[in-house]
């Protein structure tokens, strides 16, 4: 079965969103996708000028020595542009093989190691009592597993709390948005949102919060150690991982779990963090981590560890990935939980899908691949409108992590 045709889709159904087309001689095509968040061009032209020429008489079955010689065969290995081609090939590649042997791409893996996957829903509030009633909402669609977000009193903007009624949408058409941020009102304040949350609705459901890069490693042990009675699931990015020798003063202060890794791209960027067991959960995810072939590798390492995966899941990778996502969750043995933080609707016009949702469960379905395609035609009506992330500054001024 050779490769005939290698094409990228640029896309904005409510969100931009690259994909790429990969077609075999045998008149299956597959789908991986390609979106990098604000970066989204840079992938587009790696894939389309420099990789697509080099898939065309490939043999579409052999995904690992396609995976090989992307990575190797470019000399300049690593980095998110890159391992985001690398996954969509990749992805595109399973797809293929899952339609060729008439099976869902969970089955060729290695069948199912649960009935369904736990994900994760976002609950945001202005204050406290406007994410009480987003997480209430939450539980009564039964989800297990609930993140809460929560503006802090005194700071204009905050991380992962939507502006407006609509859906948090962190990327801003045109510019970049300057956030301002200040630790210390953020570690005042967030003990008591997880009080809030315990207090009104017990233990029940499994409590995640993500601190996006925002404190120090001391902070971050602060912060896990004041909130050790609210028992969270996991606390999400406490500190930036380049260092990630940091974490070991984290985890000698804090049993709160943790989890890292959504901006991570390859094993190598894993391996500290999971050898010291610095870490609970990784969070690479398929798009930015190169692929199913890729990140099976990372969640076998971490298994070594009993460290458990937890999938980058937001709206900013596409239907594809979150399609393909539920197939390696519903096999992968050490799985902990999949991050859903659902798409607008045009996207899922866009990208029709096999995937379900029932009360805080996610199924991939049994369509043979990973269940997700696109509708070109409808994809062509969304043309491309660039958006930035935003930046945080200190209250002085001075540049932040966002
Ligand atoms: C998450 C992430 C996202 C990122 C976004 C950047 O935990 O879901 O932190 O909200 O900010 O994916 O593109
Ligand atoms: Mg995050």
């Amino acid at each position: 079965m050779k490769i005939i045709r290698a094409d990228v889709i640029v896309t904005c159904p409510g969100r931009n969103f690259v994909t790429l087309k990969v077609e075999t001689d045998e008149g299956i095509h597959g789908i991986g996708d390609a979106t990098l968040n604000g970066r989204e061009l840079a992938v587009a032209s790696y894939l389309k000028d420099h990789v697509c020429p080099l898939l065309i008489g490939r043999d579409a079955s052999r995904i690992e020595d396609t995976w090989q010689f992307l990575y190797k065969g470019a000399y300049w290995r690593r980095g998110p542009v890159t391992m985001t081609a690398i996954a969509a090939v990749d992805m595109a590649l399973w797809d293929i093989l899952g339609k060729a042997a008439n099976m869902p791409l969970y089955k060729l893996l290695g069948g199912a190691s649960r009935e369904g996957v736990m994900v994760y829903g976002h609950a945001t509030g202005r204050d406290i009592p406007e994410a009480l009633d987003r997480y209430a909402e939450h539980i009564e669609e039964g989800y297990k597993a609930i993140r809460i977000q929560c503006g802090v009193p005194d700071m204009r903007s905050v991380y992962g709390v939507s502006k407006g009624e609509g859906m948090y949408e962190p990327a801003t058409k045109g510019s970049v948005e300057e956030q301002s941020w200040s630790s210390e009102k953020y570690l005042d304040f967030v003990p008591k949102l997880f009080e809030a949350v315990r207090d009104k609705f017990g233990f029940d459901t499994h409590l995640l919060h993500d601190v996006h890069h925002r404190l120090t490693p001391i902070e971050a042990a602060r912060l896990g150690k004041s909130v050790e009675p609210y028992r969270l699931f996991w606390m999400e990015d406490p500190t930036p991982a380049e260092n990630q020798a940091g974490f070991r003063l984290i985890r000698e202060h804090t049993v709160t779990p943790i989890a890292v890794g959504e901006v991570f791209n390859s094993i190598w960027d894993c391996k500290q963090l999971i050898e010291e067991q610095l870490i609970d959960y990784i969070r690479a995810t398929l798009t930015h981590a190169g692929g199913i072939t890729h990140l099976k590798r990372i969640a076998d390492f971490a298994s070594l560890y009993q460290v458990r995966t937890g999938c980058h899941g937001p709206s900013d990778l596409s239907p594809v990935c979150m399609g393909a996502a539920l197939h390696f969750d519903l096999w992968v043995p050490n799985f902990g939980v999949q991050e859903y933080m659902g798409f607008p609707d045009e996207a899922l016009d866009v990208f029709p899908h096999a995937w379900s949702f029932d009360r805080g469960m996610m199924h991939p379905g049994e369509a043979p691949g990973h269940g997700v395609d696109i509708d070109e035609k409808l994809a062509a009506k969304y043309p491309y409108d660039p958006a930035y992330l935003p930046v945080a500054r200190l209250e002085d001024g001075t540049l932040w992590n966002w």
